[in-house]
């Protein structure tokens, strides 16, 4: 499968902004820093189409990018980047602000495809372990991807990813895609369950 054009089309702050449904959206989910915005560029092959930040709870909008594949059952859609949740160094006013946003879109949006809830690899916090249940609770059904999986040596990867599967409280055959944005690792396998999603 081919990217044929990924491109930023705008930053959301209200729900008005989100564009008419014209295309279907795939959504990234995950704490601040996770690196949502890293995998975003990793899978569309560009370097900076979203911004990667090291000032965690930057980005407070939904940020929407168009892809065009070659794939036929993707095709064109609409890879979101949300706010993250979690962030520590903003304050409880501005966060209180996009909370709703984020929930609105996530609860109510139709052409919302699915969820990816993204996780770092060994660092597993409450915040995640609700997040997902939250998801759950409104009907979604999350594809769990770990990120950062480069920093893992090798001789405890396994170990550890497994460890990261049983704090989230997967159960046994629920997938956990180890990804790394530095190598590449994972790409292939998230390409593969977003082909999957769209397929049905
Ligand atoms: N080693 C490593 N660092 C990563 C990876 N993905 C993101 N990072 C780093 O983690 C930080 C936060 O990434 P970013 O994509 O901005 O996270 P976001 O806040 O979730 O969008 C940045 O310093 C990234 O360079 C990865 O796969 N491996
Ligand atoms: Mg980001």
């Amino acid at each position: 499968m081919k990217i044929l054009t990924a491109e930023f089309i705008r930053s959301c702050v209200a729900p008005e902004q989100f564009p008419p449904g014209d295309f279907r959206e795939i959504a990234v989910v995950g704490r601040s820093n996770v690196g949502k915005s890293s995998l975003i560029n990793s899978l569309l092959n560009r370097r900076d189409l979203a911004k990667v930040s090291r000032t965690p709870g930057k980005t407070r909008a939904v940020n929407l990018f168009r892809v065009a594949t070659s794939d036929p059952d993707l095709a064109q859609f609409y890879l979101v980047d949300l706010p993250g949740y979690g962030f520590a160094k903003v304050s409880r006013s501005i966060r209180a602000e996009w909370a709703p946003l984020l929930e609105a879109y996530l609860t109510d949006r139709l052409p919302l495809l699915g969820v990816v809830l993204l996780v770092e690899s060994r660092v597993v916090t409450d915040q995640d372990r609700q997040t997902l249940a939250w998801l759950r609770s409104v009907g979604h059904n999350p594809l769990v991807v770990a990120t950062k999986a480069d920093k893992l040596k090798p001789s405890e990867r396994v170990r550890t990813l497994r460890q990261t599967h049983l704090d989230l409280g997967l159960i046994e055959g629920e997938m956990l895609i180890p990804y790394s944005a530095v190598t590449g690792d994972g790409r292939d396998r998230v390409w593969g369950a977003l082909r999957d999603l769209a397929k049905i």
